[in-house]
């Protein structure tokens, strides 16, 4: 059984095609499009098993279906964040109001900045980008919330060029990370770490989400395909293109808890 068991989404605003981008895309075109990739998500989602809650999207936040941003979970707790773009700060009530009768809540205090989307989670360690979106302060407080449950905190610099750390990295898989070489150095995964690089084309192909031997992955990557089926790994492609178009990947979308 896969260690994701429940999980929020939110639906995409009809404002979508206001959504920030400028790193995969130049913004959505196809708000339609962009809906039923996401219908087709959280499908998958509850095909691997996962309880979802849909929250209540709002017109006036485009990117509000991002929702990995807005808290970082641990074991039972999460720690809402001070979203790293201001024009995002509103949709955090959302995502408090859907959270906090399941997990123990805390917030972040400034100047900390982060947005979820930097923070992967990777056995007894919390992997954090420091990123244009999360700076150290805000990893210093996600240490302060993680330590007493037993984990570390690693840093990661992300290059300019980069939206966030899981915009160009993954561990689909226990020990493992999907990346490409060219974001990152030989100090930035920690040592026991295995890296599989991908093609730096196909950086988007990165993000993956994994459950136990089934794979999530964006369609459209096939070296990033081919190395993980090489690993015996069952990949599930879905169509990302216009969520994609928004600077959203697979786990943008989603906070499992
Ligand atoms: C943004 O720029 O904030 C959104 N358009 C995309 C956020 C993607 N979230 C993520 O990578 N965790």
């Amino acid at each position: 059984m896969s260690e994701y068991k429940r999980a929020i989404v939110r639906g995409v605003a009809d404002t979508f095609d206001q959504a920030v981008a400028g790193y995969f895309g130049t913004g959505p075109s196809d708000v339609d499009e962009a809906k039923r990739q996401h219908d087709t998500y959280v499908a998958s989602l509850r095909k691997f098993g996962v309880k979802v809650k849909e929250l209540p999207t709002d017109n006036d936040y485009p990117d509000c279906c991002f929702v990995e941003d807005q808290v970082v979970v641990c074991d039972g707790k999460g720690l809402l964040t001070i979203s790293g773009h201001d024009t995002r700060k509103g949709e955090q009530d959302v995502v408090k109001a859907g959270l906090e009768s399941e997990l123990e809540l805390s917030r972040m205090t400034p100047p900390a900045r982060m947005d979820g989307g930097d923070v992967i989670k990777f056995g007894d360690k919390y992997l954090v980008g420091i990123s244009t979106r999360t700076n150290k302060e805000a990893a210093q407080q996600l240490r302060d919330f993680v330590t007493p449950m037993g984990y570390t905190v690693h840093e990661i610099p992300i290059p300019s060029n980069a939206l966030h750390l899981k915009s160009i990295a993954s561990s689909p898989a226990p020990g493992l990370i999907l990346a490409p070489r060219v974001y990152f150095d030989e100090n930035s995964f920690p040592e026991d770490a295995e890296v599989i690089w991908v093609p730096e084309e196909e950086v988007y192909g990165a993000n993956t989400i994994g459950f136990d031997n089934d794979i999530l992955v964006a369609d459209g990557y096939p070296h990033a395909h081919k190395a993980l089926t090489d690993r015996g790994f069952n990949i599930h492609p879905i169509e990302m293109s216009q969520i994609r178009a928004g600077d959203g990947s697979l786990t943008c979308l989603s906070v499992f808890y």
